[in-house]
């Protein structure tokens, strides 16, 4: 069967994005289920569709689903294996860089909730927000000085999809952001089948209180 990527809203599920960008890149084929987030202290019924209770989750057929965005991520990378860096050292610094998207800037994340469609300012963020997207800004010039760009570790890479929702963050909330990491939003929105996912966002009316009035 042709793998299933359980999503929720484009606007709002940054978990969702990263994967659905990384199969994407790695012409990897699949159908989406798009899942409508909950509102606060809602309890969605996503229990049924993955282990986790959470979206995302890839469907493979004869009972197996694979939860957790980097984990379908790796997945990918199994398929295509240009989703990660050629070159070992690259390699392991994407992956690291991936492993601290997914475990941390839990500030930034808090602070400024993934909304494509939203245009605010940074006025609702903590200092220890702003200081997260301070150190994403720094760790992305660091990488980019490395590898030479255009993207984190030279071609485009899941460490880039692990960050894409950073990305919109920093357009939702005019966070501020050195030239550099400009570039690099610039870059990213200029591709693809990022395009494709913010149109998405874009297109969609519902509406989730607990980001849009906040
Ligand atoms: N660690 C998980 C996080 C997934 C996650 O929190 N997904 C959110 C949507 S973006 C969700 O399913 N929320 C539903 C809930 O919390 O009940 C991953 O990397 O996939």
């Amino acid at each position: 069967m042709t793998p299933k990527l359980h999503i929720g809203d484009r606007n709002y599920s940054s978990w969702s994005m990263r994967p659905w960008l990384a199969l994407r890149m790695g012409g990897v084929a699949f159908d989406e289920v798009m899942h409508q987030l909950p509102e606060m202290g809602g309890k969605p019924a996503f229990g049924a569709v993955s282990p986790n209770e959470r979206v995302p989750a890839l469907d493979l057929g004869g009972g197996v689903v694979i939860p957790e965005s980097l984990a379908i991520c790796e997945w990918a990378a199994e398929q295509q294996p240009s989703l990660w860096p050629a070159d070992a050292t690259a390699r392991a610094l994407a992956r690291a860089a991936s492993a601290i998207m997914h475990s941390g800037f839990a500030s930034l994340r808090n602070d400024a909730p993934m909304n494509i469609r939203r245009r605010s300012d940074a006025s609702r963020m903590t200092a220890d927000g702003l200081a997260d997207a301070a150190r994403v800004d720094a760790l992305w010039r660091e990488w980019l000085a490395r590898s030479g760009g255009p993207f984190l570790f030279g071609r485009w890479s899941i460490a880039d999809a692990m960050y894409a929702p950073v990305v919109t963050r920093f357009v939702t909330y005019a966070i501020p952001r050195s030239a550099e990491a400009q570039g690099y939003i610039d870059r990213m929105w200029a591709e693809p089948h990022f395009a494709v996912w913010v149109k998405g966002a874009e297109a969609e009316t519902r509406k989730l209180a607990r980001s849009d009035q906040a």
